[in-house]
């Protein structure tokens, strides 16, 4: 019995090259509110097996509904895959969901196997559509759900921001997590959000558009659930994937003094740090978060250029990030830097101070490691995005265009600067520190990183991209794999 199938396509990202796909947050979210009075599917794409038959096998049971996700980039071209099979052998409405803003919702309702979009957070819009179906009703006009009526786009109205500490925990019986946990360093990690939403105002983030105000989860519910993640399903570390743990530092503090108190075992990888939370936290304050088991954390710093870091409104200075890695260095917390180049007017002297940047950071601090350089991509929704439209750039006009916006092949309908310098900068990227030994088991890519690593080094640090062979193999690697770049 299916009542509701829930797809999660494949993306192209270096978790994927390892092998490592992640729980399917999103899906799992939209399950919460329905799980208990329908059958629930998940088909996870990204998993070894074959999707076609186990979509076709939960087909058979006649669902309610398909639901879709995916992110604005590159997934889209295998969200329009899985939905394509699904109209092809099926007559069954097809629902996307994921973080989009209008423009993208109406250019994936042009594509014929898309019936519904779900905007924004989904759990109760996705809830009402699906009860809305099972009545045999239309769910056309639910707020948050775009649809489409006689060929037109219908626009719904919106809804308030969800409470999110009253939504239950997520119905993790719906996956095997075994497939999820995936082994670092550290041991098996599961991921998790602890709050929602940013209350900064970057230029280029998502979050202004769909979640600016901040909600959270209360500090005891964040520690039960890390505790049970270890005592249930073996986790030894949790990786919490909030846009911004550190908005309300008195939670953040009591969720650390919670997990010394219950001796938890549980070591922790925090997504979202900005430079500015690091400097509201005292010394003591920097122990405890490492004693209540954060060995690592993730601070976006994008840009060593001060007037593009003023140009995206990140609201940091290029020294206090510099003061704030001196501050980390003396500690036992590995700290992951997030950079991006590539953002409007940034000049090729500006993309050299980001790089310049990097590198001190690494230098000044052992346990510094660089995220792969994010080449800029203009989201819609964004103020970067408009900014980028007044400036006449010619954007994605389809949602097969917008498939081929992500972070490592970003803008392959870019030619010029961007395809020379900023593509083959994120991939040099990858193999300039440690990251790849901090984060495979794999001894045998330790050993060939290490011998790639100087190369990596060279080539970043003087952008000398001649003759960059080993992206070529990667990429005809990547082909192989998943047949597509
Ligand atoms: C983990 C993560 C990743 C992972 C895995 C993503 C994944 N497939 O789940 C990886 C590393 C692959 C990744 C990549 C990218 N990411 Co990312 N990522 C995140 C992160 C940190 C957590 C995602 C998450 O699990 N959230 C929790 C779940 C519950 O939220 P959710 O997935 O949005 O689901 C809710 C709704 O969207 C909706 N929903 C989702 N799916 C469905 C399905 C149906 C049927 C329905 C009805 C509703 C629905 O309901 C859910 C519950 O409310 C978020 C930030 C954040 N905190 O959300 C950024 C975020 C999603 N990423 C973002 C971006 C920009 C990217 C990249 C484009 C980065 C880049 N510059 O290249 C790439 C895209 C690569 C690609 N397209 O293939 C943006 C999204 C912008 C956008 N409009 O899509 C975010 C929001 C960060 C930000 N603040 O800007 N990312
Ligand atoms: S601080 Fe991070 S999550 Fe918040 S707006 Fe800036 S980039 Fe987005």
């Amino acid at each position: 019995m299916t009542d509701i199938l829930l797809i999660q396509p494949r993306e192209i990202d270096a978790d994927q090259i390892l092998n490592l796909p992640s729980l399917p947050l999103g899906l799992l979210s939209v399950s919460t509110l329905l799980h208990r009075d329908y059958d629930i599917q998940i088909v996870d794409q990204r998993l070894p097996g074959n999707w076609q038959a186990s979509i076709l096998e939960a087909l058979e049971a006649k669902p309610l509904v398909v639901g879709v996700t995916c992110l604005t980039g590159h997934q889209i071209h295998f969200a329009i895959e899985v939905s394509d099979f699904v109209r092809a052998h099926s007559d069954v409405p097809i629902v996307w969901g994921g973080l989009h803003f209008p423009v993208i919702i109406e250019q994936a309702l042009a594509h014929p196997s898309v019936d519904g979009v779900v905007s924004g957070e989904g759990e109760q819009t996705f809830l009402e559509v699906v009860q809305a179906l099972a009545a045999g009703r239309s769910p056309g006009g639910i707020p948050c759900y775009w649809s489409k009526e006689d060929g037109a786009i219908v626009e719904p109205p919106s809804r308030p921001f969800l409470d999110f500490d009253s939504l239950p925990d997520l119905p993790y019986h719906l996956v095997d997590l075994k497939q999820y946990l995936r082994f670092r360093k550290d041991g098996a990690s599961i991921v998790f959000e602890s709050s929602r939403g940013c209350p900064n105002r970057c230029g280029f983030c998502a979050c202004n558009f769909y979640s600016h105000r901040w909600r959270a989860m209360s500090a005891e519910r964040v520690v039960e659930n890390i505790l049970r993640f270890h005592r249930e399903f073996g986790a030894s570390m949790v990786v919490i994937v909030d846009d911004n743990f550190f908005v309300d530092k008195k939670r953040a503090h009591a969720i650390f003094e919670s997990l010394v108190k219950a001796g938890s075992p549980v070591t922790l990888d925090l997504q979202g740090v900005r430079v500015d939370s690091l400097e509201r936290m005292t010394d003591e304050e920097l122990t405890l978060m490492h004693r209540a088991g954060v060995v690592k954390i993730n601070v976006g710093i994008e840009s060593g250029s001060q007037r593009i870091l003023e140009f995206i409104k990140k609201d940091i200075t290029v020294e206090r990030a510099i003061a704030q890695n001196h501050r980390l260095s003396k500690t036992e917390t590995y700290v992951q830097y997030n950079f991006i180049t590539g953002f409007p007017t940034e000049t090729e002297a500006e993309m050299k101070e980001t790089i310049e940047l990097a590198l001190r950071l690494l230098k000044n601090n052992p346990k510094a490691m660089l995220n792969y350089f994010c080449v800029f991509s203009p989201l819609p929704g964004t103020e970067l995005y408009d900014f980028e439209k007044q400036q006449g750039k010619q954007l994605p006009q389809s949602i097969e265009e917008w498939a081929d916006y992500d972070r490592i092949y970003l803008n392959r309908r870019e030619t010029g600067d961007i395809r020379k310098t900023n593509v083959p900068l994120n991939f040099v990227s990858l193999f300039v520190d440690r990251k790849i030994e901090y984060y495979s088991p794999s001894k045998l890519l330790h050993r060939l990183v290490s011998l790639y690593r100087p190369v990596a080094r060279y080539r970043f640090a003087r952008q000398n991209f001649n003759f960059l062979v080993e992206k070529w193999f990667f990429d005809r690697l990547n082909r192989l794999s998943f047949g597509r770049m």
